[in-house]
């Protein structure tokens, strides 16, 4: 791919920044948890959202964009804090390379005192940027021992207004509903709406998810390799209140579908072996 280009440089809060130019596409990502916080196609709308009450500061989530989630999802017994450390730690910039599908990041994460509590692994993430945008979360246990983890890509998609939006691809497949204790339902609709809180981890889902957005007369397709995963989230009223980093309306202009391996889809990888988690983002017209 020629005529592309990437910076390296100060972004909000002065965290360091990558930004990527290419003749489809630019994208931004933050050395802090390795985070891309935007892509977007020339002439469309941004594919991703980002809170603008978002914190930058280092060893901080940022709300919005794509956290990658990870080794655990959720809230985990005796760990400190949601989600996982791989979105808060700042990840080495090892290479910035391209080949036809586009202009490849690639990232790892350094050892740390909460990586020192699991077996000896390394954490490689590749971002893609191009005519789509391809997120890759290869996982290798180093150790002796099996490595059991969860992994998800927490991707925050933007939309012109949330009720006018369906996820679709799910029908079928159970789901532990967040809302209601973690409840275990099964999806009965071919179209996903919302009207209330939604936070619902689908099990078992290996398919593509689309997601219709009817008033930026959109489909964004979301397209995932070794997921067994895929969470719906929005947050709604209240939550979006509760959150400091997350404004009061924004619920109206965004939808989490998340990609990974969480609950009892958790991974465990045997020593010596390697987890790809991988996800590719693009958008059509509603009408294709
Ligand atoms: O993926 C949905 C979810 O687990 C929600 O329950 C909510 O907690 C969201 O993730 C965001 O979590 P965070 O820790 O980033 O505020």
């Amino acid at each position: 791919m020629t005529n592309s280009s990437r910076m390296i440089g100060e972004g909000k809060g002065d965290l360091p920044k990558i930004e990527v130019q290419t003749k489809f596409s630019d994208a931004e990502i933050y050395l802090n948890g390795a985070h891309v916080t935007k892509f977007q196609r020339k002439g469309e709308p941004p594919l991703l959202f980002l809170s603008e009450k978002s914190r930058f500061e280092k060893g901080h989530p940022i709300r919005g964009g794509v956290p990658i989630i990870f080794p655990w999802f959720g809230a985990c017994e005796g760990k400190t804090g949601m989600h996982g450390f791989a979105r808060n730690q700042t990840w080495e910039l090892k290479e910035i390379s391209q080949n036809d599908s586009g202009v490849i990041v690639q990232f790892s994460l350094p050892d740390s005192a909460e990586s020192a509590q699991y077996p000896k692994f390394s954490a490689e993430y590749f971002v893609t940027v191009g005519e789509m945008l391809s997120l890759e979360l290869r996982v290798t246990n180093q150790s002796q021992e099996n490595f059991s983890f969860e992994n998800c890509l927490h991707t925050y998609f933007a939309v012109g207004e949330i009720g006018a939006v369906s996820v679709v691809g799910l029908k079928g497949a159970e789901y532990l509903d967040k809302t209601e204790n973690f409840a275990r339902k099964k999806e009965t609709a071919e179209q996903i709406t919302f009207s209330s809180e939604t936070d619902r981890a689908y099990l078992n889902t290996t398919g593509t998810i689309e997601i219709h957005d009817a008033k930026l007369k959109r489909k964004i397709i979301v397209e995932k390799e070794n997921s067994a995963s895929t969470v719906v989230w929005n947050p709604w009223i209240a939550k979006s209140k509760a959150m400091a980093d997350f404004g009061d309306d924004e619920y109206l202009r965004m939808v989490c579908v998340e990609s990974g391996n969480i609950a009892e889809n958790r991974i465990v990888l045997p020593p010596g072996k390697t987890s790809s988690l991988k996800i590719n983002l693009r958008s059509t017209s509603l009408d294709k």
